[in-house]
């Protein structure tokens, strides 16, 4: 069985986060592009890997994984040498499940409903996020007074928390407090980040050659 990681995304997706995830992790992976704009997350051979039609996906010895959190607390446990998860029996393993499923159930749709400017919800308990302005105050909290989500070490939740802070405020949908705005810049310092940067913008200038 192989130990690459195929990884099957699109540079201009959320696939980003697991593309910087992959960097950091340091494992050899092989992107393989699937192209948003000719359908072909749609097309029966893709949808054997993700029948959901979405980007990311990777398959590692053998597994499916799909969703960008769990794809990045996978890579965390399956390569611990790069020490970007509390380990098991840790204090700090309970508040980073608690900062990865967050940033998925609640700062995401927050994010995406403000940036689609979808009408506020008539009853906003039943929402998992509850109102963008909780949401947002709760996100600030926790990223105070840092550097990282974890408070001084690094960690896969800050892949997929710093993500959605940058693409949010990226999008004007998430405010630029100087919190998120200190963050998102400590972040795209890092090595692993600038490496997905650069790899992702000759991916996507290949896509548009071809
Ligand atoms: N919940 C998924 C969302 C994935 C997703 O929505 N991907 C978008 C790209 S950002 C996609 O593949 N869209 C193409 C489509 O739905 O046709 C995750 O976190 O991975």
């Amino acid at each position: 069985m192989s130990d690459e990681i195929v990884f099957y995304s699109s540079p201009m997706s959320r696939g980003r986060m697991v593309h910087w995830m992959l960097e950091e992790v340091g494992a050899p992976y092989r992107f393989e592009v699937v192209n948003l704009e000719r359908g072909e997350q749609k097309k029966p051979d893709y949808l054997a890997v993700n029948p959901m039609g979405k980007v990311p996906a990777i398959v590692h010895r053998g597994t499916v994984v799909t969703e960008c959190g769990a794809i990045c607390t996978y890579l965390a446990d399956a390569f611990p040498a790069a020490r970007l998860a509390p380990p098991l029996d840790s204090p700090a393993r309970g508040t980073y499940y608690r900062w990865m499923f967050f940033a998925g159930c609640c700062v995401e749709p927050a994010v995406i409903d403000r940036m689609l400017s979808r009408p506020a919800a008539s009853r906003p308990g039943a929402l998992g996020y509850g109102c963008y302005e909780d949401t947002v105050a709760t996100l600030e909290k926790a990223l105070t007074p840092g550097p990282y989500i974890l408070g001084a070490h690094f960690s896969a939740a800050d892949v997929y928390v710093g993500s959605q802070v940058g693409f949010g405020m990226m999008m004007k949908a998430l405010e630029p407090r100087p919190v998120f705005q200190e963050y998102a810049n400590r972040l795209q310092e890092r090595a692993a980040y600038r490496r997905f940067m650069e790899k992702g913008e000759q991916i996507a200038a290949g896509m548009k050659k071809a």
